[in-house]
């Protein structure tokens, strides 16, 4: 059956907009990249499997319902409940715009503050297929060693990195999970 799963995660994506969110998350579960999304209004999910070696002898199917939640300030009221209930997450920058790596502090802060506590988070260096890059690999590489989260770099336009970046925070939340229940 299609539809089977061994584990159920919730995940949001965090960051400020026009980063790529949302054409992560459509070029991850429909395999392509449009180039006339609509600006995100308020938040809208998307569901797929993801199938991770969780050890030696055993495949288990993650299923992932992934919340992109609308970056503009003007949503911001109403992203706290977009968070409830989310396990992991997604923050996302553009290399291009600095200013969307020096405000992931105050992302990780607003989520920090909606859940009452930290979640696994996986930090997304994306737009890497543009040649204005300003945020080097080595500063994103710091920030994600200082917050204890891994780092990869996307391109939801090549596609270079999508898969790597759900498949890692599958495996991340299936061992969280597991270490819970020991
Ligand atoms: P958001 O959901 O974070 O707000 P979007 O961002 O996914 O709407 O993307 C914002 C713009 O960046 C879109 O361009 C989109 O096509 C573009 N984009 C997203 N990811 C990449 C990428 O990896 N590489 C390149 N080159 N562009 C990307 P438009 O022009 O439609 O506003
Ligand atoms: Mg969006």
């Amino acid at each position: 059956m299609s539809s089977a799963y061994d584990y159920l995660f919730k995940i949001v994506i965090l960051g400020e907009g026009a980063v790529g969110k949302t054409a992560i998350v459509t070029r991850f579960s429909h395999g392509f990249f449009r180039t006339d999304y609509k600006t995100t209004i308020g938040s809208q999910f998307a569901v797929k499997n993801v199938d991770i070696v969780k050890s030696e002898h055993e495949k288990v199917t993650v299923k992932l319902q992934i919340w992109d939640v609308a970056g503009q300030s003007r949503f911001q009221i109403l992203r706290p409940m977009y968070y409830r209930g989310s396990s992991g997450g997604l923050l996302v920058y553009d290399v291009t715009r600095r200013r969307t790596f020096i405000v992931l502090e105050e992302w990780l802060e607003e989520l920090h503050k909606a859940l009452g506590k930290t979640i696994p988070l996986i930090l997304v260096a994306n737009k890497t297929d543009l040649p204005d890059r300003v945020v080097e690999p080595s500063e994103g590489r710091e920030f994600a060693d200082n917050h204890d989260m891994p780092y990869i770099e996307s391109s939801a336009k090549t596609g270079e990195g999508i898969i790597d970046i759900f498949e890692e925070l599958a495996e991340v939340l299936v061992v969280n999970r597991e270490q819970k229940q020991i």
